[in-house]
């Protein structure tokens, strides 16, 4: 089922009580959330299947690194007890097969036209609608609009010098082919260290004569230890799910790590301290940096749990030279820490190479990637070098608001959003995990569903309210703006250069984008927003 297009609804009808843009799991969710409260709802995708992130990225090693007990629904008790996660992070494959089972076990795909991609969503002050038009040119036109586009859907489009010229393939992993890659014999080049391509390179090696890296940062990487899903384990969440949802709910990240609430990493004596990052580290995954409170904060608690990982790396990696290339020296967290399977092991086989390109940039020709002057042969190139997150899909709408004002003109300098929900001068338009909501610093599922609830809610209340418009007041969203941009400047993580502040793309300006004050502190500012009444918004 996961690599067929899917049969969904046929034609873009031309009314709607509202339009969702994107049907990954947000966007299937808000239908159905819209179906139960008695709005119709169509959702346009640009793929042909439901699943979002976990329909583009099929790259060798894809899968999750929050454990998939927790980076599933909750809404659906019985599907919390029913669908069997066959590991401790779920595979692309089967996190797809989910995404299809809910869709089909909720019959939303006859709702879903896929295969569309929005060109524009233009709001019509007098009539107070949105009309979405299709690359097709199809349109449909709706009170209300949602864009459930993902935070991590608009792949970084950077082209290379010389790129044109390569006789080989080149892939993308945000974009990777249905029918899969066999690499075997091959003379395979990977350009990119991020998460995408900490779990493709050991899986490339399997198969590839021949691998070079071309590295122009690195990052830090944990181990996974994924394993099967024991059954027992798995029957023991299911026996208390509701419990593991409300220590979720009760998490900064919204996903129940192992937190030491009282435990300050500069106030530990240092062989204390190694055997926790130890403990984590033989646990595995993100958890690891919740060791401390200060972690995140304070730069020399931070040193401390740095220089432990690159101890792991040149222990784990035999060449002390390359060892030396793959120890990060920025701030452990800074830029999402990744979660591995055998990466830097990797670079033990003698078929693997790694190529620092931080100091010239990569060219290439019809046969070869260039790196500082030498050229490095390669049969298929593969591009894991990321998105243009947070702002990059909706950026590539044309969203035009109130009086024909365009959201790139007032993102120009960066977002400004009201909680990531909702912007001012685009009456009836929400967004879900927007910039300045915690979305990528949290597990995701619980952030889409609370964000997917609390617009239900409201659109729920203008009805009863006998209102057809709402649009957030500009001192509202400045509010949030200056405590989003306040919390970000306590924190370690808004100190370097990411995909976090935009700059890892050309042109983006720097500014720090998910909000980082933890999903416990939002939800409750959510919350208050609706118990005020939407008081931080003009209703009419
Ligand atoms: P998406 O899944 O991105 O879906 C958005 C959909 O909108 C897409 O299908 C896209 O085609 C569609 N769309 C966008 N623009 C348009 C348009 N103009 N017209 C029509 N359709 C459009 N999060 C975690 O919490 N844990 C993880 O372990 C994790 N792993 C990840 C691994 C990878 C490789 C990536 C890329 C992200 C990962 N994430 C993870 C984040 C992940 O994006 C979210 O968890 C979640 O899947 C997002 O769902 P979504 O519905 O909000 O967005
Ligand atoms: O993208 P990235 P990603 N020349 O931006 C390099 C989620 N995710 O797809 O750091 C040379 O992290 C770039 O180098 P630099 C997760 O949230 C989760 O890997 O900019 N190199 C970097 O090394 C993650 O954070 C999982 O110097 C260039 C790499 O490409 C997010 O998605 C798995 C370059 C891009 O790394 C994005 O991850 C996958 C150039 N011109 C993704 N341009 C899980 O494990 C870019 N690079 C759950």
């Amino acid at each position: 089922m996961s690599g067929m297009p899917e049969k969904g609804r046929a034609e873009v009808p031309a009314e709607v009580d509202v339009a969702i843009v994107g049907a990954g799991f947000a966007g299937l969710y808000l239908l159905y959330l819209m179906r139960q409260h008695g709005f119709s709802a169509v959702a346009i995708e640009a793929a042909e299947g439901v699943g979002g992130t976990w329909y583009w990225n099929r790259y060798p090693g894809a899968r999750c690194d929050i454990e998939s007990m927790e980076y599933s629904y909750q809404f659906d008790k019985d599907l919390q007890q029913e669908w069997t996660w066959s590991e401790r992070y779920a595979p692309q494959p089967e996190i797809l097969a989910y995404a299809n089972h809910v869709a089909d076990k909720h019959d939303l795909r006859r709702d879903v036209c896929f295969g569309r991609r929005v060109r524009s969503a233009t709001y019509d002050e007098a009539a107070r609608r949105w009309t979405l038009t299709t690359e097709q040119g199809e349109t449909v036109t709706a009170p209300f609009c949602i864009m459930a586009t993902g935070c991590l859907s608009a792949p970084n489009e950077t082209r290379f010098d010389g790129e044109d010229n390569f006789r080989g393939p080149i892939y993308r992993t945000s974009l990777w082919p249905h029918e899969g890659v066999n690499f075997t014999g091959q003379r395979v080049a990977v350009i990119g260290t991020g998460s995408s391509a900490i779990q493709s390179i050991p899986e490339i090696a399997k198969q590839a004569a021949a691998l070079t890296v071309f590295q122009r940062t690195p990052n830090y990487a944990v181990p996974a230890w994924n394993h099967p899903l024991k059954p027992d384990y798995a029957a023991r969440v299911k026996a208390d799910y509701e419990g593991l949802r409300a220590r979720q709910r009760k998490a900064f990240s919204a996903a129940a790590f192992r937190f030491n609430p009282d435990a300050v990493a500069t106030k530990t004596p240092p062989d204390e301290r190694k055997a926790e990052y130890e403990r984590r580290w033989a646990e595995g995954g993100l958890g690891f940096l919740a060791a401390y409170t200060d972690l995140m904060f304070d730069p020399q608690a931070n040193a401390t749990a740095a220089d432990f990982v690159r101890a792991k790396i040149r222990e784990i990696v035999d060449d002390p030279k390359i060892a030396d290339l793959l120890c990060p020296t920025n701030t452990i967290g800074c830029k999402r820490l990744c979660v591995d399977t055998d990466y830097y092991k990797t670079y033990n086989l003698p078929h693997v190479r790694l190529v620092d390109v931080s100091e010239t940039p990569i060219r290439i020709t019809g046969d070869s990637v260039m790196a500082g002057g030498e050229a490095f042969p390669a049969d298929a190139i593969v591009l894991a070098i990321g998105f243009d997150a947070m702002t990059g899909a909706l950026m590539r709408i044309d969203i035009q608001g109130r009086a024909g004002r365009r959201l790139a003109q007032k993102w120009a300098e960066g977002p400004v959003s009201f909680m990531g929900l909702a912007v001012e001068g685009f009456p009836n338009l929400f967004t879900v995990t927007g910039p300045g909501s915690p979305s990528v610093f949290t597990n995701m599922l619980p952030s889409i569903e609370q964000h997917c609830e609390w617009i239900t809610e409201c659109l729920c209340g203008l009805r009863d309210a006998g209102e057809s418009e709402i649009e957030v007041r500009p001192d509202a969203e400045s509010d949030w703006q200056a405590h989003h941009q306040e919390v970000a400047g306590a924190h370690l993580r808004s100190g370097c250069a990411s995909w976090y502040t935009g700059e890892n793309i050309d042109g983006k300006p720097a500014v720090f984008m998910p909000y980082i004050g933890g999903f416990p502190r939002y939800v409750e500012a959510c919350e208050a927003v609706a118990a005020g009444g939407y008081a931080e918004f003009r209703r009419g």
